[in-house]
């Protein structure tokens, strides 16, 4: 994730006019996904359907659309949704919509925590909202206390080198050997610290487009995905992201973690995969499964 961290995005998150020098207004929209609870091998919940970076800019075109169309000229317009560096979270908060969370989530009172942030500069004055400025976290400690790895950091930012979420889905590299234990039967991101928040218990309705789609629940069968079957089992997903790799790298983890001896034949197959990166976690899969079962 260095691009987060270069001069150049540095400075153009600190100051929208950097993206658009025209920008006068930012409108700030929250897009709500199914949260969902399933014991196998998890997926984080906004993964489980369409991806969302297919599904929103499309919509936000036809806002943009909408607007110069009620203005009657073309108006200079940015958007993003994930997409670009911009502090999402902090516009959000800035735009009214909630608080930053402990879990550093961007929290409503009403809607909780499970939506997706998107954003349209504009080169127009729009009638703002105010920002929220109350924190309703309390002395809840939650997230901080039921998150596995212990990033969740005072300041309420995540030491995102050990986030599951991060380990599972930007790292390309192997998953370090001291936290390849507490990462679980999570194999593509992470959702506890927002599994946990007392803010989530009345979730709204889920967009329709992202609604979960994949073939659950992932199985051990899926150690010995090909590359095509991969492709064609994750075409729409944001799964897609972490590739066969990394893909197979997180399930071998989650296999060490949570499965049995009879997942030892599909990982002495993933032993010989034409990735070392596979096969070295496939390695240490086997091997865990072995010491708990005292074979070794
Ligand atoms: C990098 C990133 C990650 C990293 C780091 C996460 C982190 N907490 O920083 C990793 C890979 C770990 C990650 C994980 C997840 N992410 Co993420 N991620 C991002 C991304 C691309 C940038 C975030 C960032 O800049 N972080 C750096 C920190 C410092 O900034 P921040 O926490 O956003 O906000 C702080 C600053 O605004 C600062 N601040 C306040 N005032 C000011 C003033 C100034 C001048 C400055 C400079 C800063 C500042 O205080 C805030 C609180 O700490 C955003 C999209 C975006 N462009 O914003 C999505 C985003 C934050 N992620 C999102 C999601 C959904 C997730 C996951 C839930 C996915 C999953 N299920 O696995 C997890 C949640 C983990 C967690 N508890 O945060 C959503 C969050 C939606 C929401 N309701 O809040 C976003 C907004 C994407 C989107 N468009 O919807 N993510
Ligand atoms: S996403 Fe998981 S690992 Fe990351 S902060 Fe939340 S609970 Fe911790
Ligand atoms: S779990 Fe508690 S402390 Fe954490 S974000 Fe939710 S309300 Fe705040």
């Amino acid at each position: 994730m260095e691009y987060l961290a270069s001069d150049r995005n540095r400075n153009r998150r600190a100051d929208p006019k950097l993206i658009l020098p025209e920008c006068q207004s930012i409108l700030v929209l929250a897009i709500p996904y199914r949260p969902v609870s399933h014991s196998s091998f998890r997926i984080a919940s906004y993964a489980l359907g369409n991806d969302y970076h297919d599904i929103i800019p499309p919509r936000l075109q036809e806002i943009v659309n909408f607007i110069e169309e009620q203005v009657g000229h073309p108006v200079p317009n940015r958007y993003y949704t994930d997409t670009g560096p911009i502090l999402e979270r902090e516009l959000a908060k800035r735009a009214g919509l909630g608080w930053i969370g402990k879990n550093s989530m961007l929290i409503n009172p009403q809607a909780g925590s499970t939506f997706l942030l998107a954003e349209i500069l504009l080169g127009i004055e729009l009638e703002f909202d105010e920002p929220f400025t109350t924190d309703h976290c309390g002395t809840c400690t939650r997230c901080i206390d039921a998150c596995p790895t212990t990033c969740i950091l005072p300041n309420r930012t995540i030491d995102s080198r050990i986030c599951i979420s991060y380990l599972t889905i930007e790292n390309k590299g192997p998953i370090p050997e001291h936290v390849r234990d507490k990462t679980g039967n999570w194999i593509f991101g992470c959702d506890i610290c927002q599994q946990v928040c007392p803010w989530n218990r009345f979730s709204p309705p889920a967009d329709a487009e992202l609604e979960p789609n994949i073939p659950l629940p992932i199985s051990t069968e899926s150690l010995n995905l090909t590359s095509p079957e991969f492709n064609q089992r994750f075409k729409r997903s944001p799964i897609q992201r972490a590739k066969r790799r990394g893909y197979l790298r997180n399930l071998a983890v989650a296999t060490g973690n949570a499965g049995s001896e009879k997942d030892i034949p599909a990982l002495e197959k993933l032993e010989q995969d034409e990735e070392p990166l596979v096969q070295e976690h496939a390695k240490w899969a086997k091997e865990k499964i072995e010491r708990r079962s005292g074979t070794i």
